[in-house]
């Protein structure tokens, strides 16, 4: 056993198969339960850390626990418990220079005590979100992986849990063509656990799922709850109750999962009166509280309704990236980036182009902000690759399981900018049924690319989509603006589009005549452009030009941009306006009169 342990043995250094074996189980949104505002216990906070450029900790075992006994005498090449720390959450990237380009796996580390609280209790890890790939070891097992580098994921802990207890968690970034995204994106590859890590002691027997929403029949007067428990085969049942509305329902269980449908007209949730409402749930010794809204949204006569009336969404786009913190989004960050999309008129944010912090999502709902919500399927992933399909659909299934109760969704996007293949077109028609099928609550789109050839909006998969989303850039990589509107004249998608991105590139503080790039006027030119255009044309029911924020990426590198784009209304500083922020702003306020 020993032996095994010494990092210089033969066998471990030509094996190219070392990572076979810690691969499955994976972890998936079968995976996890509902946490609702359970209590939690917060494992943030300092855990050792060690860089593995080379993966010699899968290879020569850094998880045997008996290595570390005997690390005095084997020469051992890593130290479970000393040497270097880092904090969770955070990006490794920004934590010190010599990490900033990293890409590869990292071992975090560090020891929790446990003690039952109550009889039968089981113990669930729950990790918001670690980029890419994480490996769970816990006292020397290996417990299973997750890839995935936005979306949260739980493991059970409970029958490996000892008094003391060692948790190590193996967290690779690399960019490889078959994951989502995969190697080429316009932002920066934040490595490490980035969103927080939590225990949650559950009963023996507790909610597994519970969604909440209006059904979309027009009648805004019937409540559908949906609720799943641990147990497989319960034939007993869940109680809800919202107290304001003087509702308490039993909603009975056949085989583990149970549905209701009961009459009750609430007060409907919109951007102008956000109200929430206190749902409580019960399910034996488990008690979960969530906060909902009850809103419609729809498509009808080629227009987007919000409970009957038709919106224009009046939106921004915005990356979760900060130029200290990287991915790193705290409740504060948050508040700041949706103040300013508020301050900028907005009714809308498109959150590019991964599933953001799920504190976004509760924040817009209090806040009072629609929210577009996105998988990384971005640019040209591998589509015809049946793993990387199942990856993609599996973040979808965490990203709707995890924000199905939040009123602010009202859009779940399948993807950004794919070329129009027949693998593609499969791939993510897949996409659209699978997420028709689990949430009939929400319109479905994805930012297509527009046929340049035809002059038409036109791509194959806008027939499976609800609102069809365009990503166009005239007046910056296109500068004939004749050609936009050509195409607008000659496009009849009988959808709702939305430009989905647009927006120019201009480094705050840099001025100059409109015709030379990279100037704030050249940028509020092409806004009020932009503008003009969206505004004259019957097709388009909402914006969200690129971006609120300047936001790193190793693409951009000439002399303005130096490792960023530079598309923002803000800089990256999130506090320097440029101009065009006050041209669209002027629009959204004269277009919130109409
Ligand atoms: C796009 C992409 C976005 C880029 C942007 C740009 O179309 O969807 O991720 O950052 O263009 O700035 O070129």
């Amino acid at each position: 056993m020993a032996e095994q342990c010494i990092g210089n043995l033969d066998q471990e250094i030509h094996n190219e198969e070392y990572h076979s074996p810690f691969e499955k189980p994976r972890f998936t949104s079968q995976n996890l339960f509902f946490t609702g505002n359970r209590k939690i216990e917060s494992l943030n906070g300092t855990w050792y850390f060690a860089l593995d450029q080379y993966d010699t900790g899968l290879r020569s075992g850094w998880f045997n626990v008996e290595c570390r006994n005997t690390a005095e005498k084997n020469p051992y090449d890593y130290s479970l418990d000393q040497g270097d720390c880092i904090e969770i959450p955070s990006c490794w990237n920004m934590v010190k220079p010599e990490y900033f380009y990293y890409e590869g796996s990292a071992w975090y580390a560090r020891s929790f005590p446990y003690k039952p609280k109550s009889p039968g209790e089981r113990v669930m890890l729950h990790i918001g979100a670690a980029n890419y790939e994480c490996k769970v070891f816990l006292n020397g097992i290996f417990l299973g992986s997750h890839l995935g580098g936005s979306t949260p994921f739980a493991v059970e802990l409970s029958q490996w849990l000892q008094e003391e207890n060692w948790l190590q968690l193996v967290v690779n970034n690399e960019r490889t063509l078959d994951r989502v995204p995969m190697r080429n994106t316009d932002w920066f590859n934040y490595g490490g656990i980035y969103r927080d890590v939590s225990l949650f002691r559950l009963p023996n027997e507790y909610l597994k799922d519970f969604r909440i929403f209006l059904l979309p029949d027009n009648t805004y007067s019937q409540i559908v709850v949906e609720t799943a428990v641990s147990d497989s085969k319960a034939n007993d049942f869940v109680i809800v109750t919202i107290s304001d509305l003087g509702v308490e329902e039993n909603i009975n269980l056949k085989d583990g999962t149970g549905s209701l449908q009961f009459p009750c007209t609430p007060e409907l949730w919109s951007p102008e009166t956000p109200k929430l409402y206190e749902v409580k749930v019960r399910y034996k010794q488990d008690q979960v509280t969530d906060y909902v809204g009850f809103r419609q949204i729809a498509v009808k006569n080629e227009a987007i309704e919000l409970n009957g009336e038709p919106i224009f969404l009046r939106g921004i786009s915005v990356h979760e990236d900060d130029w200290k913190k990287g991915k790193c989004s705290s409740e504060e960050n948050i508040k700041c980036r949706f103040a300013h999309a508020k301050e900028l008129g907005c009714n809308f944010v498109r959150l590019a182009h991964y599933p953001h912090s799920e504190l976004a999502p509760k924040i817009a709902d209090r806040m009072g902000l629609l929210l577009w919500e996105e998988i990384p399927v971005y640019w040209a992933i591998d589509f015809s690759n049946p793993a990387t399909f199942a990856d993609a659909e599996n973040q979808l299934l965490e990203l709707i399981s995890r924000d199905m109760n939040r009123s602010s969704v009202i859009i779940w996007s399948v993807g950004n900018e794919n070329a129009d293949t027949e693998e593609r077109l499969h791939f993510m028609s897949s996409l659209v049924s699978m997420a028709r099928q689990k949430d009939p609550t929400r319109l479905i789109s994805a930012a297509c690319l527009i046929n340049h050839e035809n002059r038409r909006i036109e791509d194959r998969l806008e027939k499976h989509l609800d609102v069809i989303g365009i990503n166009e850039y005239y007046g910056w990589y296109i500068p004939d603006f004749n050609e936009w509107e050509e195409l607008l004249s000659n496009s009849n998608p009988k959808k709702p589009v939305v430009v989905s991105e647009t927006g120019a590139g201009a480094k705050s503080g840099h001025h100059g005549p409109e015709d030379e790039l990279f100037t704030e006027e050249n940028q509020a030119d092409v806004y009020r452009k932009q503008i003009r255009s969206i505004d004259e044309s019957s097709l388009i029911h909402g914006m969200t030009p690129w971006v609120l924020y300047d936001f790193r990426t190793p693409k951009r590198q000439n002399k303005f941009q130096l490792g960023f784009n530079r598309k923002g209304l803000i800089d990256s500083d999130k506090s320097t306006k440029k101009m065009a922020f006050y041209v669209l702003q002027t629009y959204y306020r004269k277009r919130l009169k109409r």
